[in-house]
């Protein structure tokens, strides 16, 4: 994948019963393939599924259990259209059986912390590795105050450290993406602060993704509902992009391509790319 020429857009399929705001809907396997070739219709360059919400307070999923919600899913897809698919798990089985199955990324929002297995699978696989920061984990990741020193400083540091790790485990420095983790641990000026300053992400010399699509983040600033996010959410990737982000992370593929898109043309031209 080429970054730095493009913006690409990663379209959100989780198969669970309890995402924050699409969660139930994709959860039979047929229903979540109908998903995510829309999804790719609409003009998502990487499926990304999930199997095992991470929204504050989510319970944890078993194994076997996040297997047999994903694999059917990532087979579905793939036996009908060659689109890239990112797993989004923290378990390195996962991980691994999604890639067999030919998943071509690894979305890990714990960067590594969870599973010890993780980083000698991604390193074995050598597909792409999403490496993400979260204060704590997604069970208590919202609760306490939350304080950084400097929110932008701390996850830079986290990342940088992870990155090492991961290249320690054999993971190819040129595989390794960064996400500031949009929502996880973070306050609203927190979030809104990340966006604003991930330019200073860019020094890691990765590609950075963000996910900011209906967060509570934009629920709040705009006191909506989840389903009712769209704008703002188009708002917050046109931020993000603006600042940098190489990947967005979105549920509404068609609207925030073209969001982002528009985005990056201002963001050339500020480079005097043209
Ligand atoms: N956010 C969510 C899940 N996975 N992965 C990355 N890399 N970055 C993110 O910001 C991110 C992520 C949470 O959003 P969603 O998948 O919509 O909800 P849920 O975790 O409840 O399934």
């Amino acid at each position: 994948m080429a970054f730095g020429e493009r913006v690409w857009v990663m379209g959100i399929l989780n198969v669970t019963p309890d995402s924050f705001s699409d969660g139930g809907k994709n959860f039979e396997a047929r229903a979540a393939i109908g998903a995510g070739l829309r999804l790719a219709a609409a003009g998502a360059d990487i499926i990304d599924i999930g199997g095992e919400s991470t929204r504050p307070g989510a319970e944890p999923v078993p194994q076997q259990e996040e297997l047999r919600r994903v694999l059917p899913v990532i087979e579905g897809i793939l036996r009908r259209r060659r689109i890239p698919i990112s797993i989004d798990t923290m378990k390195a089985g996962v991980a691994e059986a999604a890639v067999a199955a030919g998943a071509a990324m690894i979305n890990d929002v714990s960067a590594l912390r969870f599973d010890p297995r993780m980083g000698e699978v991604a390193a074995r696989s050598g597909v792409p590795l999403v490496l993400m920061h979260m204060r704590g984990e997604p069970r208590t990741m919202q609760q306490g105050e939350i304080v950084y020193r400097d929110v932008v400083a701390e996850v830079a540091e986290f990342l940088a450290g992870a990155i090492e790790r991961a290249v320690s485990c054999g993971v190819s420095r040129e595989n390794i993406i960064v996400d500031p983790g949009i929502g996880f641990g973070k306050t609203v000026e927190h979030n809104l602060e990340l966006i604003d300053r991930l330019g200073e992400l860019r020094a890691l010399g990765r590609p950075v993704l963000v996910g900011p699509s209906r967060k509570s983040f934009i629920g709040k600033i705009l006191d909506l509902l989840p389903g009712e996010r769209l704008w703002g959410t188009a708002a917050a990737v046109a931020a993000a992009v603006l600042r940098g982000a190489d990947i967005v992370r979105v549920h509404d593929a068609r609207e925030m391509s073209e969001a982002a898109r528009v985005a990056l043309a201002v963001r050339r031209r500020r480079a005097g790319q043209k």
